[in-house]
C-alpha cells in the first residue's frame, strides 16, 4: 500500500496531542545545541541521542534554519515527536524525547546564551551542503551576498546574522566572552571531509570579523567529521494521518524514515558526548573511505536518479530505479566509482562494496518511502562537486573517459534547462542556459568545477551526453 493510500484519521480535535504529559519523559539538561532542525536531524542525531544509554544526561536544543515553523510546532509538543520506521512490510513507531528545546533560528540571543553555557559541549549541524558557501577554491566565499551581509552586520554590531554560519560564529564569540571551555562541532551534512569544511567555513567567517576569535576557535573548538545516512523524505499530511490512525494521538511533526541508519564519526570530543555507539554509531580514525562510499554510491546515485528520473517523467526514487534506463545509468556510475574505493583508497577499511550496492538497491526500491526526486535535485551545483566530480576526475586521471560520472552532469545540465532550479547559483545557471552547445555546458560546468570546465575533452563529452534521458517513459 502506498503511503498516499493510508486511511484517513479522525479529526485531530478528537485526539489528544502528543506532549510530555501524554508520554511522560523527563527533560534532560541541554548539552547539545543543534543548528538545522529538520526531518533529517530528528530521524538521525536526535534518534541516536534518544537511544544512547546515557540519554538522560543529554538534551538537545534545536534551532531551525530559515523559518520558525518546525520549532513552533515541536515546542507545542514539548519537543516530542514520533519516528515512523517504514519498512517494506510495515511501520514501527518510537516517541523520541531527546529534543528538550525547539527554537526559531532567528532567536540568535538564545543561541548565544546556550552556546555560551558551560554545560553545552557539543554543537551538531545539518545546515545543508550549500550553506557552507564553499567557493570553487574550497574555502568560504566571503563575496557570497548573504555571507557579505552577515559580515557587515557582525562588524557593525547592529543586527542579527541571518546565515547559519554567521549565527554560529556569533554564538561562539559569546562562548569565548563567557570564558567557557572547549567543545566539539559535529558536521552532519553530506560533504567530503565535512569537519574540515565546517572548520574552514567557521574560521573564514570569524577571521573576517575578528581574528582574535578565529585564533580562539582554532585552539578551543574541535571539528568532528561524520558520514551520516538515513533516507528521510519530507513529512506529509498522510504521514500525520498514519500516526493518528496507528497511535491514537495527534503529532504535528512525525518523521518517516527507512529502518536503515548509519553514523560514522572521526574526531575528538574534548568535553564528552552521548554514548551514540549504543545505537550503532561507529568511531573511526580515518573517515574518508566511508565518506566516499556514501557520497558516491548513495548520494551520487540519488543525484543521477533525481535528474535522469525527472527528465524521464518520474517523481520518486523508487519509480526512477524501476526504469531500466535509469537503473543502467546508476549501475555504470557505481562501476566507475567503486574502482576508486578499493585497494589503497580504502585505507585498510573493509567497505564491502558488493553488499553495500545490493543493500542500496533494496533501500531505493522501498516503495513505501515516497522519496521525491525534486527534493534531491535541489542545490545541484554544490552536490555534484561531491558526488560526480571526484569520480570523473579519478577516471580521467586513470586514462578513462569517466562517461558515467559525466552523464550525471549532463543530466543535471538538461534538467536545469527544463525545470525551475533551487540552487544558490540559480541566477548563474539561468545565465549559462541562455548560451548554447559547448559554450553552455562549459558555463554550467564552470559553476561546478572550473578546472574540469577548462578541459575541452570533458566539455565535449558532457555535451555529447546531453539528451540521453530526453524520452519520457510511457507509463510510470
Ligand atoms: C539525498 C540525501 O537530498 C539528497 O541530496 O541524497 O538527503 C540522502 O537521502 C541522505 O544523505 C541519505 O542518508
Amino acid at each position: 500500500m502506498s503511503i498516499e493510500a493510508q486511511p484517513e484519521a479522525e479529526s485531530p480535535l478528537d485526539l489528544p496531542r502528543l506532549n510530555r504529559s501524554l508520554r511522560p519523559s523527563a527533560k534532560a539538561p541541554v548539552r547539545i545545541v543543534h543548528l538545522g532542525l529538520g526531518a533529517f536531524h530528528r530521524s538521525h542525531q536526535a534518534w541516536y541521542t534518544h537511544q544512547a544509554k546515557d540519554a538522560g544526561d543529554w538534551g538537545i536544543a534545536a534551532f531551525t534554519g530559515r523559518r520558525p515553523d518546525a520549532a513552533l510546532a515541536l515546542a507545542e509538543q514539548d519537543g516530542l515527536f514520533t519516528l515512523v520506521e517504514r519498512a517494506g512490510g510495515g511501520d514501527s513507531f518510537t516517541v523520541v524525547s531527546s529534543i528538550v528545546e525547539a527554537v526559531d533560528g532567528a532567536d540568535v540571543r538564545r543561541l548565544a546564551q546556550l552556546v555560551a553555557a558551560p554545560g553545552t559541549v557539543v554543537i551538531t549541524l545539518t545546515i545543508t551542503e550549500a550553506a557552507y558557501r564553499l567557493g570553487s577554491h574550497g574555502h568560504l566565499d566571503t563575496t557570497a551576498p548573504d555571507v557579505a551581509s552577515d559580515l557587515a552586520l557582525l562588524a557593525s554590531g547592529t543586527g542579527n546574522p541571518a546565515t547559519p554560519l554567521g549565527r554560529l560564529v556569533f554564538a561562539l564569540a559569546a562562548r569565548r566572552a563567557a570564558g567557557a571551555h572547549p567543545l566539539a562541532v559535529v558536521c552532519c551534512d553530506n560533504l567530503a571531509n565535512n569537519g574540515t569544511v565546517a572548520r574552514n567555513a567557521v574560521l573564514g567567517m570569524a577571521q573576517s570579523w575578528d581574528p582574535g576569535l578565529a585564533a580562539w576557535i582554532e585552539s578551543t573548538v574541535s571539528f568532528v567529521s561524520t558520514s551520516v545516512d538515513r533516507i528521510t523524505p519530507r513529512t506529509t499530511e498522510a504521514d500525520i494521518a498514519a500516526v493518528e490512525a496507528a497511535r491514537g494521538y495527534h503529532d504535528s511533526s512525525p518523521v518517516v524514515a527507512e529502518p536503515f541508519t548509519n553514523w560514522v564519526l572521526s574526531g575528538s570530543f574534548p568535553a564528552g558526548r552521548p554514548r551514540w555507539e549504543d545505537a550503532g554509531a561507529v568511531f573511526v580514525d580515518h573517515i574518508e573511505p566511508y565518506e566516499n562510499r556514501k557520497l558516491w554510491l548513495l548520494n551520487g546515485a540519488h543525484s543521477l536518479l533525481a535528474y535522469a528520473g525527472q527528465l524521464r517523467g518520474h517523481t520518486t526514487v523508487a519509480q526512477a530505479l524501476a526504469d531500466p534506463q535509469c537503473l543502467d545509468a546508476v549501475e555504470h556510475f557505481w562501476n566507475e566509482a567503486e574502482v576508486h574505493l578499493s585497494g589503497p583508497a580504502a585505507g585498510g577499511a573493509d567497505l564491502q562494496i558488493p553488499a553495500y550496492r545490493t543493500a542500496l538497491l533494496a533501500r531505493f526500491s522501498n516503495t513505501r518511502i515516497a522519496h521525491h526526486l525534486a527534493q534531491i535535485a535541489m542545490d545541484g551545483s554544490t552536490k555534484l562537486r561531491m558526488r560526480a566530480v571526484p569520480v570523473l576526475q579519478a577516471e580521467r586521471a586513470a586514462g578513462r573517459s569517466g562517461a558515467a560520472a559525466a552523464l550525471m552532469i549532463a543530466a543535471w545540465a538538461d534538467y536545469t534547462a527544463a525545470a525551475e532550479v533551487q540552487d544558490p547559483l540559480a541566477a548563474d545557471i539561468a545565465k549559462a542556459n541562455r548560451l548554447s552547445g559547448t559554450e553552455r555546458i562549459q558555463a554550467l560546468l564552470k559553476l561546478v568545477d572550473p578546472v574540469l570546465a577548462a578541459d575541452r575533452g570533458v566539455v565535449d563529452l558532457i555535451t555529447d551526453l546531453c539528451g540521453t534521458f530526453d524520452q519520457p517513459t510511457l507509463s510510470p
